[in-house]
């Protein structure tokens, strides 16, 4: 087990380490709070290991960021009326961006954008305006940077149909095989809308939603807001900043903000808020009204059905294969997060007339 507290010490902190601790929500990375002091004033830095099984190629990541840093970092002090936080690196004692440990597994380091509070679940429709607010903004500072600078650092990532076919075949010979009531409800939900998986790929190939750079992983808990205004400041997160398309944020934002029950909760509670879905896109849409297309509009409401119904595949999949990819609190835990988010898409599709009309009155003329 590596001790993460002498991985600390391998960074350039400004400053004397003084505790490592575990920290954040996060399904995927190990994250840990270090908090640093000097002469003057104690700081708290993120310390984050990439795990290797989900990024196989972690530099690119690393390239990624730089490539997000150079383009945004210039635009910032210019913006007006509106504070915007971009985590900095903080590099190695060497100079480098990161760390590699004896077992080659990458770290780095981040600073901590403090004064900022972040949420599992949406406290109210202001909040949820703000989230959109600021999802439109992050996405108004990158759609100009052109996306063949970046990486793909996760091929396949929220491609609907590559997810499907690996279920396929993991349905066809599970490596766990799972005969419970849930796991059948699963298997046929799934079976009820394999049509459906292919909408936002299929657009992209006709040419109506185009690759661009995208966040990749902006759910609710990885906004910060300013304790002092609630205003959205930052997104964090940015391992998932690659090309792809918009929707696939757009959809993941709404499938998460939308579900104040939470991604653990009991399936039988979960819905899709309507009234979060019209604040965010309140939010949003007028950030993103410049380079947004009819096309783009269109697609909101396949996005955020898309979107829930994949994260559930994705929750099924790496339950039926042994949970090899989300970190679980316990066993069957994949399993039920499945539920949450086919549940949430379930209740998507019910409102799809409201949804689609909430679209059409924020559309511009
Ligand atoms: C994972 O690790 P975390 O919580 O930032 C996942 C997202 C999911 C999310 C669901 C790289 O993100 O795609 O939407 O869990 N990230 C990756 O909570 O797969
Ligand atoms: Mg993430």
């Amino acid at each position: 087990m590596i001790d993460p507290a002498a991985i600390a010490r391998q960074f350039a902190f400004p400053g004397e380490v003084l505790t490592v601790r575990e920290y954040g929500s996060g399904n995927v990375n190990d994250t840990y709070l270090v908090r640093v002091a000097d002469t003057e004033a104690v700081r708290d830095f993120i310390l984050q290991r990439l795990n290797p099984h989900v990024f196989p190629h972690p530099e690119r990541i690393m390239h990624n960021l730089r490539v997000l840093d150079d383009h945004v970092r210039p635009k910032l002090p210019a913006q007006p009326n509106r504070r915007w936080e971009l985590p900095r690196i903080i590099p190695t004692r060497t100079g480098a961006d990161y760390h590699r440990d004896p077992d080659s597994a990458l770290w780095r380091a981040q600073s901590f954008i403090a004064d900022t509070e972040s949420f599992d679940a949406i406290a109210d429709v202001s909040q949820a305006e703000e989230a959109g607010r600021g999802l439109g903004f992050f996405h108004g500072l990158i759609h100009d940077l052109p996306v063949h600078l970046l990486h793909d650092t996760l091929p396949g990532f929220h491609v609907t149909p590559g997810y499907l076919a690996r279920y396929t075949a993991l349905a066809t010979a599970p490596p766990r095989p799972d005969p419970s009531p849930e796991a059948l409800f699963c298997h046929r939900f799934i079976a009820e809308r394999k049509e459906a998986a292919g909408v936002l790929e299929a657009a992209h190939l006709r040419g109506e939603l185009p690759a661009c750079p995208i966040h990749g992983d902006p759910k609710l808990a990885n906004i910060l807001f300013a304790r002092d205004t609630g205003q959205a400041i930052s997104l964090i997160d940015l391992d998932t900043v690659k090309p792809g398309l918009l929707h696939y944020d757009i959809g993941d934002c709404l499938r998460s903000c939308c579900n104040p029950a939470g991604e653990d909760a009991n399936p039988a509670k979960v819905s899709f808020n309507l009234a979060c879905c019209a604040a965010i896109l309140r939010g949003y849409l007028p950030q993103v009204a410049p380079f947004f297309s009819v096309a783009d509009y269109h697609y909101i409401y396949d996005a955020v059905r898309i979107i829930a119904f994949e994260l559930g595949l994705r929750f099924f999949s790496d339950h039926l294969a042994g949970d090899l990819y989300f970190r679980i609190k316990r066993p069957g835990h994949n399993l039920r997060r499945a539920m949450v988010q086919f549940a949430l898409c379930r209740s998507v599709e019910a409102q799809e007339a409201e949804i689609r009309a909430i679209v059409r009155d924020l559309q511009k003329p």
